[in-house]
């Protein structure tokens, strides 16, 4: 039986800036991945957020799913099991953006999502049949192709969205948690649709899947069915936007009431917009909403696409949310070509007289693929090519408009201090109120966080020193 060696791979430096954290999100693309995998295939996974990776264990291909912060650590990996003879298969979101680059690296990069491939892709390097070099078809039926290259990889793409229907199930017992996670985190992941209507200047989901703003729904009964089947009381639905088409989503929701889960996913402005698909939300056991508020800078909003924010509804919304006990973790980002260098105080103290529940704070990424990283290249504000560094949470890797990338990450900084200061957690909990048994806990985990990925950056900037001094 050939062994297929699945790794979640993570960055050292994004691993210690989120290690204090007290939450670990379940993994689900490698356990989908391995349901995805024909049967006669032995599966493991190892996931980098909970375990380290054995680059010397008995495997016949190793398979990779990193982001862009994530690659070159992933190229790592992926030399040292070809040290070994292990040829290795990258996918995911750097994949997709960069395929020539990662084919400098691995054996076989898959560009996209992995349904409407992956059986091909293993059957291709099971045969290894001999081609010329070039782009030929792999299956006619869903118009995959597969591209050999000079160097010996392969890249395989399909530009045909996959079909949600009869997804399988993933593989539960490939989530691994570990530290104090173990005992009570969900193993609950899952998706129900994907896709996204929107085209945020910065955001990389438009280029991830082929006609990406056509939404992909999975058939309810699958979905309900899929929730039955495990007992974790904790469900996260991965989708980019859970509320882009209400009526599956209010269907979903009445579907799920009876189940009895707690919830969460990510949607936009729009459903909160929206009384039925709250209250139908809140009713079905969502506890909390992660939506991409972004900025209180409306301008910056419009900037990039981003006009369906409309920071005067902020409050509304948010209260709305609040007297149906869902709590918001807002997306926030800070850098955009309209912000200056008052944005900072002006964001904590919005959001501390909201009382919003939590954020996820970051500097902007120009990720590669988007019109955000195309429009800084082509002005040629992009100071450092460093993917490590695209984290979003130690570098800033571009030339800000109206202030300086110091001025942009010390005032990163000082918000997100700021905001998960233990009075800044006090403020905004007193005005939310909402699931204080859990929501403070995951504040003051944000609050432990905060030390790891200042001391993360600290480490950097040590070891950046160290190397520009050995430099001749
Ligand atoms: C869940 C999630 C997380 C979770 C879990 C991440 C994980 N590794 O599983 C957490 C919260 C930990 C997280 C963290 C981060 N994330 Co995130 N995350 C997502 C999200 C919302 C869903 C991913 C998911 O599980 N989808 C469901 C699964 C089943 O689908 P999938 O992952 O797309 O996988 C399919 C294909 O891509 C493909 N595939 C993927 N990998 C592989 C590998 C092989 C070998 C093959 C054959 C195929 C294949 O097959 C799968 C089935 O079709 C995506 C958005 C998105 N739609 O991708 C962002 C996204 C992946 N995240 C993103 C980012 C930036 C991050 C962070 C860097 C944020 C940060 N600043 O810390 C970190 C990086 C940590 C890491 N190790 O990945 C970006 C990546 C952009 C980029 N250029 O890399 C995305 C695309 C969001 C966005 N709007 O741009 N994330
Ligand atoms: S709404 Fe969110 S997921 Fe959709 S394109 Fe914008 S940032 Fe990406």
């Amino acid at each position: 039986m050939p062994h297929l060696h699945l790794i979640t791979a993570e960055d050292p430096l994004t691993l210690q800036a989120r290690s204090r954290e007290l939450i670990r999100f379940p993994q689900l693309t490698m356990p989908l991945l391995a349901a995805l995998t024909p049967r006669h295939w032995e599966v493991s996974h190892c996931d980098e957020i909970v375990a380290r990776v054995d680059s010397g264990r008995a495997c016949d291909l190793v398979g990779i799913s990193a982001a862009t912060p994530g690659a070159p650590h992933a190229y790592e990996l992926a030399a040292a099991f070809r040290a070994r003879s292990i040829p290795v298969v990258m996918g995911g979101p750097h994949a997709t953006l960069r395929p020539l680059e990662v084919a400098q690296h691995v054996d076989l990069v898959v560009m996209g999502e992995a349904e409407p491939l992956w059986h091909d892709v293993l059957h291709d390097w099971q045969e290894r049949p001999r081609r010329k070099l070039g782009r030929h078809t792999l299956n006619p039926t869903v118009q995959s192709w597969v591209e050999e290259l000079p160097n010996g990889s392969r890249i395989f793409g399909c530009p045909v969205p996959a079909t949600l229907d009869q997804l399988p199930q993933a593989r539960r017992d490939l989530i691994h948690h570990g530290g104090f996670n173990r005992w009570w985190a969900t193993r609950g992941a899952i998706i129900a649709t994907r896709g996204c209507p929107h085209r945020c200047d910065y955001c990389t989901i438009p280029k991830l899947y082929p006609r990406a703003q056509q939404m992909r729904l999975r058939p309810v009964a699958e979905v309900i069915a899929e929730v039955r089947s495990f007992s974790d009381k904790g469900v996260v639905f991965w989708d980019d936007n859970i509320g882009a088409v209400p009526a599956y989503a209010k269907e979903l929701f009445r579907q799920l009431r009876p189940l009895k889960r707690w919830w969460t996913s990510q949607t936009t402005l729009n459903s909160l917009r929206d009384s039925e698909f709250l209250e139908l939300a809140a009713a079905s056991g969502c506890k909390a909403l992660f939506v991409g508020l972004e900025s209180i800078n409306q301008a910056s909003l419009n900037a990039v696409h981003k006009g369906h924010n409309r920071v005067q509804d902020y409050r509304s919304l948010l209260s709305r949310c609040h007297s149906l006990g869902v709590a918001i973790q807002a997306g926030l980002i800070f850098g955009f070509e309209e912000d200056d260098t008052d944005v900072f105080a002006r964001t904590v103290d919005t959001f501390a007289q909201l009382g919003l529940d939590n954020a996820t704070i970051s500097l902007l990424v120009p990720y590669p693929g988007t019109p955000a990283y195309d429009d800084l290249e082509k002005d040629g504000r992009i100071i450092d090519h460093d993917w490590r560094h695209y984290n979003g949470k130690t570098h800033v890797v571009y030339r800000p408009r109206r202030m300086t990338p110091d001025q942009l990450l010390n005032g990163y900084e000082w918000a997100k201090t700021q905001f998960y200061s233990l009075s800044g957690i006090f403020q905004r909990l007193n005005r939310s109120r909402t699931g204080l048994w859990w929501n403070l806990p995951r504040n003051l985990g944000y609050h432990l966080g905060l030390v790891g990925e200042v001391r993360a950056r600290a480490a950097m900037h040590t070891q950046g020193l160290a190397l520009s001094q050995q430099a001749p």
